[in-house]
């Protein structure tokens, strides 16, 4: 058994089962407790709590972990926060890819860049809504390329890529779609100014999308690229 400096022992709590998955052999009291714990000692439930859950020492119930945090295994009394600025969809969450990117949105770059939904190539995160902006300068058009796009069919397109004029539902539609299409898709804006939203529901996620574009000198003729060959060392027959 243990050395005396590996056991605690904590007071008896009368809990009884609560949450838990019930397919546990029942531990016999007391049970071990790391010393390692930053808190105070404290007996663990009578029954673990599942995975997604969390043992509240206060109420004596297994409780979910809230959106934010994880935990993947049996009987913890806490939940593990997400890492970085990720959060989860929902409580309950068993599993650190539960813990999603939810940045997504903004002004993009002149000449060139790219739009990506968020927690790319993660499923994108639910309630997701994003907005981008292309200003390209004067003169200049945008040319976009859509490789791919993974969104799952759902009733009344649930998750939606759009590309318009401006904000205004009425505006010149240059592009929308709220299906898969693995086949790539290239097309000029229909306006010198592209606005693009994304919006995802709560129910299904998917892969996205990371969708490149460039703007180009709509008026002057294609140039030609004037550049040397890059030429070997002196000495070199050719
Ligand atoms: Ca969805």
């Amino acid at each position: 058994m243990g050395d005396g400096k590996s056991l605690k022992f904590c007071a008896k709590t009368d809990v009884e089962g609560m949450g838990g998955p019930g397919d546990r052999a029942p531990q016999r009291w007391p049970f071990p407790v790391p010393l390692h714990t930053h808190h105070t000692p404290l007996c663990p439930p009578a029954v673990h709590c599942s995975p997604g859950h969390h043992y509240n020492t206060t109420t004596h119930r297994c409780v979910r972990c809230p959106v934010g945090t994880y935990q993947p295994e049996f009987g913890q009394n806490h939940c593990i926060t997400c890492p970085g600025n990720t959060s989860t969809d929902f409580d309950g969450s068993t599993n650190v890819t539960h813990c999603k990117n939810q940045h997504c949105g903004g002004e993009l770059g002149d000449y060139t860049g790219y739009i990506e939904s968020p927690n790319y190539p993660g499923d994108y995160p639910a309630n997701a809504e994003c907005v981008w902006h292309i200003a390209p300068p004067p003169k200049r058009r945008i040319l976009i390329v859509v490789p791919e796009i993974f969104l799952p069919i759902e009733d009344e397109c649930g998750d939606v890529l759009v590309m318009r004029k401006n904000a205004s539902p009425t505006s010149v539609t240059t592009y929308e779609t709220c299906q898969t299409y693995e086949r790539p898709i290239a097309f000029t804006s229909r306006s010198r100014k592209l606005w693009i939203q994304f919006k995802s529901n709560e129910g299904n996620s998917g892969k996205g999308f990371q969708v490149p574009y460039v703007t180009y000198d709509g008026w002057s003729r294609v140039v030609q690229a004037r550049q040397r060959p890059v030429l070997p060392e002196q000495g070199f027959e050719g």
